[in-house]
């Protein structure tokens, strides 16, 4: 109960917390580093956190890790199924030209025939607690640029070392931080994948936006793939892979005289990331080479809400799985998800607005619709025709607990009523038949205000936060 904290104990913690941060690496770039030229270890900032870690009961974070590596191979047998993919998104590709853009290159490979023996999922499951049924329900699937596998295994850390200190007077035990290896696991499957594409001068090819802040983030894996494995990582902008990049006739993606062997896309999943024909010809490129992707087109699409909303359908997960017991676990998360075809729900969506989200073809954040908005744009659609329903998807609106928290941004420390999401990372690794990697591979809480409706800490929405089990 944070009423009993008196103001000078906080002082103490945030001091503390601030300091730990800088010393561990916990940063960001802050708002000045851009006119540094990008330049690493000039404006920086350490990462907006939670102070302490939330609460969160066993039993359901047992559950979302006992999940995950049934998701990672849904994600890759889904993946597998192009008609699929292409039939579930035909509609969305009318009225959204990113997804339109996207299934474009996945036409083409299929049309190839282009076979992807090497897969490499890096995926991010996330979920909230429904409070009144205390169920946890997954938000999305996230397979294109995961953020935090780094500093999400720094703030457990964190909340590890101040209640180490103050656990005492706090109330927490340290030990029910639950172990957070999402850094060291998601670099070894890079690793892992590079050493399948058994190329020795290959490298790791990170492709990140021009204008980035969690550049230290991506730099955590980078420098594990380093020092523990000695495979040497370099970033590049898809604007610069178009000029700097080519494919061999062997099919080896050469970008600036080096051969890469695995691809992993830190931009590339907002429309933001392709403002010209260059970022598209180098998505394109990198799709026909036979570098290892993370994620694939493939992976990409499967990953997008429409096929989210498709699978929780009756009877579609049993396509793709054979298990009845796994299908039954994963489907025990599923919140309602609905088309925009389905008349009875847009009436009820009109009807009672505040108890759906309307969720465009997005990723990144911020771009989803609540409450009277909600109503207002079905019914702008509905005079619209149907031809723009296929650009959204309506989901359940899940209502967790909401609860106080200090949050700290820019060394400031803020008491706000705030709602937690829970992230379950994923790692999957195959060559054909042979699956290498598939686990939970760490976590990563977000917290935020109760009364914002949007949640991402890139967006600027939320923070960095960790739990602790009760
Ligand atoms: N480019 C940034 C990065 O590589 O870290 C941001 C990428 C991004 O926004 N990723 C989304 C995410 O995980 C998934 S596509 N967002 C979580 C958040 O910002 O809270």
């Amino acid at each position: 109960d944070l009423e009993t904290f008196d103001d000078e104990f906080v002082q103490k913690l945030v001091y503390d917390a601030l300091v730990w941060s800088s010393l561990h690496g916990l940063v960001v770039g802050d708002k000045t580093y851009q006119k540094s030229g990008n330049v690493p270890g000039v404006g920086l900032m350490h990462a907006p956190i939670a102070l302490l870690p939330t609460a969160f009961p066993e039993i359901c974070w047992k559950q979302a890790c006992d999940v995950t590596p049934i998701f990672n191979e849904l994600i890759d047998r889904v993946s597998l199924d192009g008609k699929f993919l292409q039939d579930s998104l035909s509609r969305t590709k009318k009225a959204d030209v990113f997804t339109s853009r996207l299934l474009d290159i996945h036409s083409k490979m299929l049309e190839r025939n282009k076979k992807e023996d090497i897969r490499l999922g890096l995926h991010r499951f996330d979920y909230m607690l429904d409070e009144e049924t205390n169920s946890l329900l997954q938000i999305e699937m996230n397979t294109i640029s995961c953020s935090f596998p780094g500093l999400s295994r720094l703030v457990s850390q964190l909340h590890q070392s101040l209640l180490r200190s103050y656990g005492d007077q706090i109330g927490i035990d340290s030990e029910r931080v639950p172990r957070n290896t999402s850094t060291i696991q998601f670099a070894d499957a890079i690793a892992k994948a590079w050493l399948e594409y058994n190329n020795p001068r290959a490298v790791v090819m990170v492709i990140v936006q021009p204008e980035e802040r969690n550049m230290y983030d991506q730099h955590l894996l980078s420098s594990i793939l380093r020092e523990k494995h000695n495979i040497v990582a370099i970033r590049k902008t898809l604007a610069e892979v178009e000029t700097e990049g080519s494919v061999q006739e062997d099919g080896t993606l050469i970008v600036g005289g080096q051969a890469v062997a695995v691809v992993y896309f830190r931009s590339g999943y907002t429309p933001n990331d392709h403002p010209t024909e260059s970022e598209w010809n180098a998505r394109l490129l990198i799709e026909e080479s036979s570098a290892v992707k993370c994620p694939s087109i493939a992976y990409h699409l499967t990953g997008s809400k429409k096929i989210q909303q498709e699978l929780a359908k009756p009877g579609v997960l049993e396509r793709f799985l054979d298990n009845k017991e796994d299908i039954a676990k994963m489907r025990k998360c599923f919140a309602g998800l609905w088309s925009l075809d389905d008349p009875e729900i847009v009436k009820q969506a009109i009807e009672k607005p505040g108890l759906f989200v309307m969720k465009p073809q997005r990723e990144g954040g911020g771009n989803n619709i609540y409450g009277d908005d909600v109503r207002e744009n079905l019914l702008r659609l509905q005079k619209e025709g149907e031809d723009g329903n296929a650009a959204y998807i309506l989901m359940q609106r899940i209502f967790p607990k909401v609860s106080n928290m200090f949050l700290v941004r820019e060394g400031v420390y803020h008491k706000n009523q705030v709602i937690s999401e829970l992230g379950v990372y994923g790692a999957y690794l195959r060559n054909k038949d042979n699956v290498i990697v598939n686990e939970q591979s760490g976590y990563l809480m977000r917290t935020k205000i109760a009364s914002s409706d949007e949640g991402g800490v890139a967006a600027g929405f939320g923070v960095l936060d960790s739990i602790y089990l009760n």
